[in-house]
């Protein structure tokens, strides 16, 4: 029910969670990751777009904008209450907050993905997986929340608890308010954002992604994770690939902070998101910073994929 005198399309984040039944404590955190991305975007408008002086774990150098942006959402989960144990991709190891986990949640998150595209400015955005618990090495499936924030022209918050895909955008007041809720995908798409160096493509991708050019699907690659699946998720069409290559036979992406959260809420909004042969939420995450290929948005689209994989390079 929305609020009398405001059209539901006003009804800001933390109301929607309660009216929409959200435990509390879930609610409570979605709204401190909403309060976190504030900060993060004032720091990504002003902030130092140098390095840091530091590597992450994958020896990466990182930015001062990764390391700022991965602080704020860790103190802001750190204080929130309602956190057993957080781990980010700037992170080597799993922070524990709390030791009580009845009714609490472990959160993963990529803080800035897309990070080196700011001094370009192009559009870039945090990701972040909820599970129920303290257990973080589980599979996607097991999450009881997914969101992005995408810090494009416009501030635009999506997420899924499992009832469907809501967008909300943020407003002159900085107040996330409801955009669209129960996004869908269609079965099959017109857009494809392949992601890795073509001559690194193994057989199947290559015949997939020809397959695909035949059909007269249109390019559209942004290099920015969480705007290319906003795009799919928002057109309601398309795919998206960064598959194994002969070089990188896991591909780039990491399963906990990038993959899990986006099948998630792909999955939510009627689409699917495949490593070639199962899908990503079925993975079970060995360790930390596990990557797998992927190929996810119209389900007919990865369907395809994971054809093209069976027929140009066999069982798994
Ligand atoms: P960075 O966080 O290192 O900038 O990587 C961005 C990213 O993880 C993801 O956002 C993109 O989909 C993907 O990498 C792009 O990779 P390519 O630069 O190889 O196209």
């Amino acid at each position: 029910m929305s609020e009398p005198g405001k059209t539901k399309f006003q009804v800001d984040l933390r109301r929607h969670l309660r009216e929409t039944g959200v435990e509390d404590n879930l609610t409570h955190l979605i709204c401190e990751i909403a309060e976190a991305s504030k900060y993060i975007i004032h720091s990504i408008r002003t902030g130092d777009l140098g390095v840091a002086g530091t590597s992450n774990l994958y020896g990466e150098k990182q930015l001062a904008l990764d390391v700022l942006a991965d602080r704020i959402l860790r103190k802001r989960l750190d204080h929130s209450g309602v956190v057993v144990n957080m781990m980010s991709e700037e992170m080597d190891q799993i922070i524990p907050v709390s030791t009580d986990w009845e009714g609490k949640y472990s959160v993963a998150f990529d803080p800035l993905d897309g990070s080196s595209l700011v001094d370009v400015n192009l559009a870039v955005g945090t990701i972040v997986a909820i599970f129920p618990g303290y257990d973080l090495l589980r599979p996607g499936r097991e999450q009881v929340a997914a969101i992005y924030i995408l810090y494009g022209p416009r501030t635009t918050l999506v997420y899924s608890v499992g009832d469907g895909v809501y967008e909300f955008g943020m407003n002159n007041l900085m107040e996330y308010t409801l955009l669209r809720e129960h996004i869908t995908l269609k079965p099959k798409g017109n857009l494809y954002s392949p992601g890795g160096l073509r001559n690194q493509y193994t057989p199947g991708v290559e015949n997939y992604v020809s397959t695909l050019e035949k059909r007269g699907v249109k390019l559209r690659y942004s290099g920015g994770f969480v705007p290319d699946i906003n795009q799919v998720l928002l057109k309601g069409e398309g795919v998206f690939l960064y598959p194994h290559l002969k070089d990188l036979p896991r591909g780039k992406l990491r399963l906990l902070f990038e993959l899990s959260p986006m099948a998630y809420l792909v999955e939510q909004a009627g689409g699917a998101a495949s490593d070639g042969h199962q899908p990503i939420l079925d993975l079970l995450p060995t360790q930390i910073h596990e990557r797998a290929p992927v190929f996810i948005g119209c389900k007919d689209d990865v369907a395809l994929a994971e054809e093209m994989l069976r027929t140009y390079e066999g069982k798994k």
